[in-house]
C-alpha cells in the first residue's frame, strides 16, 4: 500500500496563522507501468502524486496548493504553503489530489491531519481537554495486500473495514466525568459514515475547521469524505462504549461497523462542557454583499444493474460534462462574492469540494438554515440541492472542484475553476 512516510495516518502537522509550512516530497514510489489512458478520466499512474492542503485559504498556484501540479515517481518536490495571519485556526488535513490516482491513494490511508493550533483557546472548558485527533478510513486492498487496479476498489470486490489512526478497533481511554475534545477528520475515500458513541452525545464545536459559534449536541453526525468535525465528549459511568458507523442511507448503504471502543475508567475526573462558544471567525454573508450567482448540476450515467458493474460502465458529470484539464469552467473575479446552487440531480448523495475559499451553507433543497454553517465540503441531498455564499478573496489562480466522493472524482465529477486573471 502507498503511505506518508511508511505508515498511516500521515504526520500530523501543526502550525499557526502567519507560518510558512515548507514540505520536501520525496515520491519514494515505483515507476507507473500503465501507459496514458485515452480517457483521463479513467483511473491511472498510481504512483504519480502530489499533495492537498484540504480547506486551507492559501495560494492554489505555484509550489503552493497547487493540485494541478502532477508529482513523479522517483522526484522531489518542493512545496511552500503560507498561511495567512488572520487564517482561521482549527482542523484541516492534507491528501494526495492528482486526477487518476488520488483515489487509490486515500484508500491507501495517504491521509494526516494539519491543525491550525489556537482555537477555542479562549474557551477555558475546551483548553482544559485533552486532545484527540482521530483519522478515519475505509481501508481495501487485495489478497495480496495491494492495490494495482482499479477493480480492487471498484466494484466492491475485496473486504474493506473501518479504520481511527490505521487501526482496527483502537482503544479510546477516558475517565468517568472527563472531557474530551476530538479531531476528527473523515478521510475515507469514497463514503459517508454515520458515527454514534453509544451512551453518550456529540457536542460538535466545530465544522471543517471552522469554529462553530454554538454547540451542536447530536446523538450521531454524518461525516462525508473530506469533511472534519472538532467534537466534546464528557465521559459517562464506568464502561466499554463502542465509536461505531451506524446505519446510513447516501443513496446506497454507507459502510457501518465499529470504530474504536471507548473505555471510561479510573478515578473520576469531573469538566464541565462550555456553557457557550464566542463567535466564529468569519461573518455571514448578507444580500447586499453579494456580487453575482451561479449554478451547477452533478449527475451521473450508470448501467442498469449498478451493484455488478464494472467502473468503465459509469460517467459522473457536472453540467453534462466530465473533467477536462484544458477547459476551464468556472471564471471568478478575485473579490467576487457569489451565491451558488448546487442540483443533484442523481438517485444518490453527492459531496461538494471547492478549494481555497471555504463557504456559507445556508439553504438544503432551497429551506433556508436556522443558522448557516461555514464548511469547505458537504453533502449535496439526492435529487436534492444546496445553496450557499463565498467570498473569492486574496488568492487568484487556477484550481478546482469537485465531489470529494473520490471514485465520482476520478470518474469525472471535477471542474477547473480560474479565479482572477488566471489562465
Ligand atoms: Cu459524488
Amino acid at each position: 500500500l502507498r503511505t506518508y512516510e511508511g505508515g498511516t495516518p500521515g504526520p500530523t502537522l501543526r502550525a499557526r496563522p502567519g507560518d510558512v509550512l515548507r514540505l520536501t516530497l520525496v515520491n519514494g514510489l515505483p515507476p507507473n507501468r500503465d501507459p496514458m489512458p485515452r480517457d483521463i478520466n479513467h483511473p491511472h499512474h498510481f504512483n504519480t502524486t502530489n499533495v492537498h492542503f484540504h480547506g486551507l485559504h492559501v495560494s492554489p498556484s505555484g509550489i503552493a496548493d497547487n493540485v494541478l501540479r502532477p508529482m513523479a515517481p522517483g522526484q522531489t518536490y518542493e512545496i511552500e504553503i503560507a498561511i495567512p495571519a488572520d487564517h482561521p485556526r482549527g482542523t484541516y488535513w492534507y491528501h494526495p489530489h492528482n486526477h487518476g490516482s488520488a483515489d487509490v491513494q486515500i484508500a491507501s490511508g495517504m491521509a494526516g491531519a494539519l491543525i491550525v493550533a489556537g482555537d477555542f483557546d479562549d474557551v477555558p472548558e475546551i483548553a482544559a481537554a485533552r486532545e484527540r485527533v482521530l483519522v478515519l478510513n475505509e481501508v481495501l486492498f487485495d489478497y495480496l495486500g495491494t492495490i494495482e487496479t482499479y477493480d480492487t476498489v471498484w466494484p466492491e470486490a475485496v473486504p474493506r473495514f473501518l479504520s481511527v489512526n490505521g487501526q482496527r478497533e483502537p482503544i479510546i481511554r477516558l475517565r468517568p466525568g472527563e472531557v474530551q475534545r476530538w479531531r476528527i477528520v473523515q478521510a475515507a475515500h469514497e463514503d459517508n459514515l454515520r458515527l454514534g458513541l453509544d451512551g453518550h452525545d456529540l457536542h460538535v464545536i466545530a465544522y471543517d475547521g471552522i469554529q462553530h459559534s454554538r454547540i451542536d449536541r447530536l446523538e450521531s453526525l454524518v461525516m462525508a469524505p473530506g469533511q472534519r468535525a472538532d467534537v466534546l465528549v464528557r465521559a459517562g459511568t464506568p464502561g466499554t462504549y463502542l465509536l461505531q458507523a451506524l446505519p446510513n442511507d447516501q443513496g446506497y448503504p454507507s459502510p457501518t461497523g465499529p470504530l474504536a471502543r471507548v473505555e471510561v475508567a479510573g478515578e473520576p475526573l469531573p469538566m464541565s462542557l462550555p456553557a457557550r462558544l464566542p463567535a466564529g471567525p468569519l461573518a455571514p454573508i448578507g444580500d447586499d454583499e453579494l456580487t453575482g450567482s451561479r449554478q451547477l448540476t452533478f449527475t451521473a450515467l450508470e448501467p442498469e444493474v449498478p451493484a455488478t458493474a464494472t467502473y468503465q460502465e459509469f460517467a459522473f458529470l457536472i453540467d453534462g460534462r466530465r473533467f477536462d484539464p484544458n477547459r476551464v469552467d468556472q471564471r471568478i473575479s478575485l473579490g467576487a462574492v457569489e451565491e451558488w446552487t448546487v442540483i443533484n440531480d442523481h438517485h444518490d448523495e453527492h459531496v461538494f469540494h471547492i478549494h481555497t475559499n471555504p463557504f456559507q451553507v445556508t439553504k438544503i433543497n432551497d429551506e433556508p438554515l436556522a443558522e448557516p454553517v461555514w464548511r469547505d465540503t458537504v453533502i449535496v441531498p439526492r435529487d436534492g440541492s444546496l445553496t450557499f455564499r463565498s467570498r473569492f478573496l486574496d488568492f487568484s489562480g487556477k484550481t478546482v472542484l469537485h465531489c470529494h466522493m473520490m471514485n465520482h472524482e476520478e470518474l469525472g465529477m471535477m471542474q477547473l475553476v480560474a479565479i482572477g486573471d488566471a489562465g
